[in-house]
């Protein structure tokens, strides 16, 4: 049976054929994500897309684009023509929630400046509601951070600041993550909305009504959500 690994590039080899020549793309973050850059890489140096420009979710994803003989530029007000990413949680109606990563907002920041935003996964992420299986991630100001938090608890008791180490996990913004237990019966937009008024947050992970299609890779092949 094919691994995991092996699914996600079948799902990013799908998703950049949708690129040609001479597009702006949005390039996303994360294991998935970097097959989709490698590929476009390898296309560009192959002569197979000429004019193509990539802009990067994240410092990692902005390296690797480089390495792999990309032109990137930072985000500018021009639309892009797609973006590529991947996700932790795909909800049938594509709602999304990213940010395992740690790269949220920059992520949303660029996505939402797509004409077309392109989801890349694995079968393993497919959930019937958000929050089924991961946190949602949400990006918190450090300052002040340990009252936000509290803020935070007040609403959705069940999380806690990332930190892996000694220090919180800090984003390529400067800012801490706290992952939110989600509890069964949510309405996104609503928590969505309740999450963005509460001081101290910079943005979640919850990306609503964005994606246009996601190719999931499973054992039995690529399938098409839209
Ligand atoms: C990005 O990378 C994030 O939005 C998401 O958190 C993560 C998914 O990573 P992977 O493809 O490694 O599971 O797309």
């Amino acid at each position: 049976m094919a691994d995991l690994e092996t699914l996600k590039k079948e799902a990013a080899l799908r998703a950049v054929d949708l690129v040609q020549s001479g597009m702006r793309v949005g390039l996303g973050t994360g294991s998935t994500a970097k097959y989709a850059i490698e590929e476009l890489g390898r296309r560009v140096q192959a002569g197979e897309l000429t004019g193509i420009v990539g802009v990067a979710t994240s410092e990692a994803s902005d390296t690797l684009a480089r390495q792999v003989g990309l032109r990137v530029e930072v985000l500018d007000p021009r639309a892009l023509d797609i973006a590529i990413d991947g996700a932790d949680e795909v909800a049938p109606n594509l709602d999304l929630i990213k940010g395992l990563g740690g790269a949220l907002l920059r992520e949303k920041l660029t996505e939402v400046q797509a004409r077309r935003l392109i989801i890349i996964a694995d079968h393993t992420k497919v959930v019937n509601r958000l929050g089924e299986k991961a946190p949602l991630p949400v990006e918190i100001a450090a300052f002040g951070f340990l009252s936000t938090i509290e803020r935070l608890r007040a609403q959705l008791p069940g999380g806690r600041l990332r930190q892996p180490g000694a220090q919180p996990f800090l984003t390529d913004n400067g800012n801490y993550i706290y992952d939110a237990q989600l509890p069964g019966a949510i309405d996104p937009p609503t928590l969505e909305r309740q999450l963005k008024g509460t001081l101290g947050v910079v943005d979640t992970g919850f990306f609503l009504g964005m994606a246009e299609r996601a190719f999931v890779a499973s054992p039995d092949g690529v399938s098409e959500l839209t």
